[in-house]
């Protein structure tokens, strides 16, 4: 049985690893499961077969045999469940890193995109520069928290989980607006991240199709 994803057949972000089949991609290499990507276009994913395995008309998606899944948490987690790697056995380590899957996704990333809102989105409203500072600190308010519970750690709670995979993946969308290198401590979690073969083999997978030069 093949797993199948789906990705942006060109992501806007032009191959900088942003769009979330990224993570999938990560996960899957980080468990060894080799996989295909079925790409599609903006209107493809408003379209009827696209939207019968996602309802909300998006990437990624996950096929294997007769489960599909969307929510790139939900595919993330599924694969740790399933494979060794992602998840630590002991069932409290278990339960943390479950935590930080959750953290990543709803405590740190809601700021981080409406930053991404008020930074690209918005940037032409007449209130966009007023507002932005506001929205900036909303962003630092999380990362103070964050960066003090690393502290020197390599990861957030002793080996590298599921929890690591998605808290990096969401502070990389933060690079461009500087406020990640702010935080030495986080800047150096999220290059350790980035250094990890599987991270590695994602990233260039996903170039592969979204460079400029590509095709
Ligand atoms: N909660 C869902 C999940 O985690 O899977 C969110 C999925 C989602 O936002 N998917 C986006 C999508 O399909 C792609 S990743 N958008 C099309 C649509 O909604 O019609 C978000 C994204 C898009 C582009 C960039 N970029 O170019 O930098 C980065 C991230």
């Amino acid at each position: 049985m093949t797993i199948t994803i789906t990705a942006f057949e060109r992501s806007p972000d032009g191959g900088k690893g942003l769009a979330r089949d990224t993570r999938v991609r990560w996960a899957l290499e980080e468990v060894g499961q080799p996989y295909a990507v079925r790409f599609v276009s903006f209107a493809g994913m408003k379209a009827p077969d696209h939207l019968a395995i996602h309802p909300f008309g998006q990437i990624p998606t996950y096929e294997d045999g007769s489960l599909s899944l969307f929510e790139t948490g939900s595919i993330v987690f599924h694969l740790a469940e399933q494979h060794a790697g992602l998840l630590p056995k002991e069932r409290n380590a278990r339960a943390r890193a479950i935590t930080w899957m959750f953290a990543a996704l709803n405590t740190i990333e809601p700021p981080i995109l409406e930053l991404t809102t008020a930074r690209i989105f918005e940037a032409d409203k007449p209130w966009s520069e007023a507002r932005l500072p506001l929205v900036k600190d909303r962003v630092r308010a999380r990362l103070d928290c964050l960066s003090t519970h690393l502290g020197v750690a390599d990861w957030l709670d002793d080996a590298f989980s599921a929890g690591d995979l998605l808290m990096v993946s969401v502070l990389l969308r933060l690079r461009m607006s500087g406020i990640l290198d702010e935080y030495q401590n986080l800047a150096a979690y999220v290059a350790r991240g980035e250094a990890r073969p599987a991270y590695i083999r994602a990233y260039a997978a996903q170039f592969a199709i979204n460079a400029p030069s590509a095709n």
